[in-house]
Order: C-alpha cells, then structure tokens, then sequence
C-alpha cells in the first residue's frame, strides 16, 4: 500500500502525526526493563498501582451507589411528605365543607323557628313531621332531621370551638369516648330535671300548677335535689372536661329557660344557689357569636329572652 505523499515527507505522530522512532524508543525501553532486575519489582508496582486503582474505582461505584440510594430516599420521603400534605389538605377541605353544611343547616332550622309557628297552624304542619313533633331541621339537601339530642349531637360533631383550623381546636361534642360519655350524662340528669317539671303543664287549675312547680324547686324539692347533685359533678367553668361542649349549650338553653318565665310558677332566682352552673351559663352567653345572636332579639317583644342577654 502507498502511504500518501504527505506522510512520506514526514513520518512522526506528533501533534497528528505518525512517527516511527518513538516506537523503536519504547521497545528498546521495555526490553531493558525486561531485562534488568527491577522489572520484577517494577510489574508488582503497576500490579499495585491497578489494585489501588481498582478499589478507587469501586469506592467511586459505592460512594455513587450510595449517594443514588440517598436521592432515592430523599425522593421517597419527599414524595410521602407531599401525599401527606396532600391527606391533610383533603381532610381540611372535607372539615369545611362539613362545618359550612351544619352552618347552612342551623341557619334554617333558626329560620324555621324564626317563621314562628303559630298553635292555629300547628295541627296542619304536625301531620307533616316525621314524629308530628318539633323540633325538626329541614337540611339544605332536604333531608328532615329530628329528635333535640340527636340534632344537637349531630351539630355538636362538626361545630368546633377554640382557635379556629389549629389541633387544638375542639368539637362541641367530644371525639373522646369518656368525654362524651360524661357529656351526654350531664345532659341526661338535666333531661331528668325536665321530666319532673313537665307533668305539671296538665294541672288545669293555674294557682295549683304554680305550687307544683314552686314545690319543686323548694328546699328538699325533687328538682332542687336533682340540681344540687348535678352541681356538684359539674366542672366550674364547663360542664365536662373543662372544655366547651354541647352540655354546656344545652345547660345554658335550659336553665335559661328555666328562669325565663316560660315556666309560671319558677322563681327566677333558682340559679343563685348553683354558682357553678350560673358560671356555665354566663361563660357561654358570652361567646360573641351567642351574644351576637341575642342582641338581635327584642326583649319588648319577647322578654322570655331577658335572661339570655344577661
Ligand atoms: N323527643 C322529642 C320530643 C319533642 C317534643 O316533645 N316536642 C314538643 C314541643 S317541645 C312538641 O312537638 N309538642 C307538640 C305536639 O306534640 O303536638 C325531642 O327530644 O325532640
């Protein structure tokens, strides 16, 4: 084969170029190596020199294996971060939504009751409720709910009190199972006040229902014995738990009522002799959201309210 003219002229491979005396150097080097007697000593070295190169080569391996296992991780806990914020979120959308609906609920019971119904129209509308009973929520996907304790329950769940949207915020009625317990316990000794008052509402004669109830809360009287031990297990500011809850609603709507008037007969002053629960109630009424829905009333036209807004 002809070598080009170029390449004739000038046969080195410096700078590109081939040049054929560097190799006739390095052979003649090697068989000098070859021959002396440090080549024996000079072939463990490259050996070593491989060797050490090698264990460099995988320390680089493991140390990229290992920094790739560490992304990976870092991926992973970054991704279980983001599905947690993401749990989170979706559960905080779902808290809303439930609040705004019991919100939107209760504003049209109170609507319902706010229309009034009067004892005419009762016996027509009676035939329509579930129970032929008030009170009833018509919800805002028409759903007709009833029965007082399962409602304020119901509502009682998805209402929170405390600072809004922290952990700390609370439900009116307590995810712990002892604490609602204790709760609905509370309500139900003050259901039991209820139920010794209302056999008097068949006394036909005026002056002898209002003894029956005055009887009743006199000294040694059935509803005071029942109110005596329910202050005792009452906390001094809550109900139960030291916390608000809806036994302290219900205690702040029924002693209220208690000493409205509605009951002719009760003295007014029946709650001075219970400071724990007269705390309950003054604690609640003054919620601002409470003492808002009160200051709308107008107590010359119903002055049942009266205690309310004290
Ligand atoms: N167990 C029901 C009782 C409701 C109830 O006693 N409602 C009374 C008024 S407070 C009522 O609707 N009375 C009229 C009637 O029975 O015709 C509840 O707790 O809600």
């Amino acid at each position: 084969m002809q070598m080009p003219a170029s390449r004739k002229q000038d046969d080195s491979i410096t700078g590109g170029k081939f040049d054929a005396s560097a190799l006739e150097r390095g052979a003649k080097a090697l068989k000098e190596l070859d021959s002396s007697p440090n080549a024996g000593k000079a072939f463990e070295l490259t050996k070593l020199a491989e060797m050490s190169r090698q264990k460099e080569l995988q320390a680089e391996i493991e140390g990229q294996q290992m920094a790739r296992a560490q992304a990976q991780l870092q991926r992973s806990q970054q991704e279980g971060d983001d599905r947690r914020k993401t749990i989170s979120h979706q559960n905080e959308q779902e808290r809303r939504t439930a609040e705004y609906k019991a919100r939107l609920d209760s504003e049209l019971y109170q609507k319902k009751l706010e229309e009034k119904l009067t004892f005419k129209e009762w016996p027509e509308v009676k035939k329509s409720t579930k129970w032929g009973q008030v009170p009833v929520v018509i919800t805002a996907d028409g759903q007709e709910m009833t029965q007082t304790k399962a409602l304020v329950r119901y509502f009682g769940k998805q209402v929170s009190w405390g600072r809004k949207h922290l952990i700390f915020s609370k439900k009116l009625y307590p995810t712990d199972a002892k604490l609602a317990f204790q709760v609905d316990e509370m309500i139900d000794a003050m259901e039991d006040v209820r139920m010794k008052i209302t056999p008097t509402f068949k006394i036909k004669d005026q002056a002898e229902k209002e003894a029956a109830r005055k009887a009743l809360f006199a000294e040694g009287g059935e509803c005071t014995e029942l109110l005596k031990k329910i202050e005792m297990y009452c906390g001094d500011k809550f109900v139960a738990g030291n916390t608000l809850t809806i036994a302290d609603i219900w205690f702040f709507f029924f002693l209220n009522l208690l000493r409205s008037g509605f009951f002719d007969g009760l003295p007014k002053d029946f709650l001075d002799k219970y400071p724990k629960m007269k705390a309950i109630v003054a604690n609640v009424g003054s919620i601002p959201e409470v003492k808002a829905y009160y200051a709308k009333k107008d107590l010359s036209k119903e002055p049942l309210y009266s205690p309310f807004v004290e």
